[in-house]
């Protein structure tokens, strides 16, 4: 027994010198610090995910905000909305969630409002300063109970692409990022129709389009694979944008 232990103990100390022996050799110790490099590397990815985007005051706010893509979506559907005013309009919340909503623009005028003037960045080189107001999109999400198996957010839209509808995806830490909002207020007024009426996404970290307009569903799943051609927006699966445009 005691022979037992002491070889043990002898054992633990030459393992513990050759561990000092090893770690002092350059490729060694690139090998062991490389993991806690990569961990280091993701946290510091996702503090800065979290991060906010600058916010501007109202004397900063563009002139104009242009719009861009879709101006009218201009669909028989789509104008009967418009010309009740989308008193008619129902945002569907589904997929992986405990209760789907069905929201109209009063429920969504019901949650805790968010007011935040960014500054929107196109990817064709242009940007503008706006005030948007609406939910956090992560609000509603609790609301409709997400379950732990959802990954990503997809967003379907009123506008036609080549037949079918505008869609856009982002991920979790992007959806309850808290500038992450189901906007229906441009500058203090209800969406104008160029500009995603009556309810468009802002995720303020990330490039121009993936601020889906025209909102219609949202829809909390477990993979992209089965959306669209599977990259998750219609320019990642049509020209080959980046799916991550996080700026
Ligand atoms: N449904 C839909 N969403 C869309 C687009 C579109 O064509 N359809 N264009 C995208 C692009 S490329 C940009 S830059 C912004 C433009 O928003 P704006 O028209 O309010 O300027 O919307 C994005 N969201
Ligand atoms: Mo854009």
């Amino acid at each position: 027994m005691i022979l037992g232990r002491r070889s043990l103990i002898a054992g633990s100390a030459a393992l513990l010198a050759g561990c000092d022996t090893v770690i002092q050799q350059p490729a060694a110790r690139r090998i062991l610090f490389l993991g806690e490099d990569m961990h280091r590397g993701l946290q510091r990815a996702l503090v800065n995910r979290n991060a906010l985007a600058p916010e501007f005051t109202g004397a900063e706010r563009s002139p104009f905000f242009r719009p861009n893509g879709t101006r009218d979506p201009g669909t028989s559907e789509y104008a009967a909305l418009q010309a009740g005013k989308f008193a008619d309009w129902r945002l569907q919340v589904g997929g992986l969630v405990a209760q789907p909503l069905s929201l109209s623009l009063s429920d969504l005028g019901a949650f805790p409002q968010r007011v935040q003037i960014t500054r929107h960045d196109c990817v064709e080189g242009w940007s503008a300063i706006a005030k948007w107001q609406g939910p956090k999109l992560g609000d509603v999400l609790k609301a409709a109970g997400m379950r732990d198996a959802a990954r990503y957010i997809v967003f379907t839209c009123a506008d036609l692409y080549g037949g079918a509808p505008y869609y856009e995806s982002i991920d979790l830490v992007d959806a309850f990022h808290p500038q992450t909002i189901l906007a229906w207020a441009l500058n203090d007024r209800f969406l104008p129709v160029m500009n995603g009426a009556p309810c468009r996404l802002r995720v303020e970290r990330q490039l121009g389009y993936k601020h889906a307009k025209y909102l219609m569903r949202v829809e909390a799943v477990a993979s992209l694979d089965g959306i669209g051609k599977g990259k998750g927006g219609y320019w990642e699966d049509n020209v080959d944008y980046d799916w991550y445009a996080g700026i």
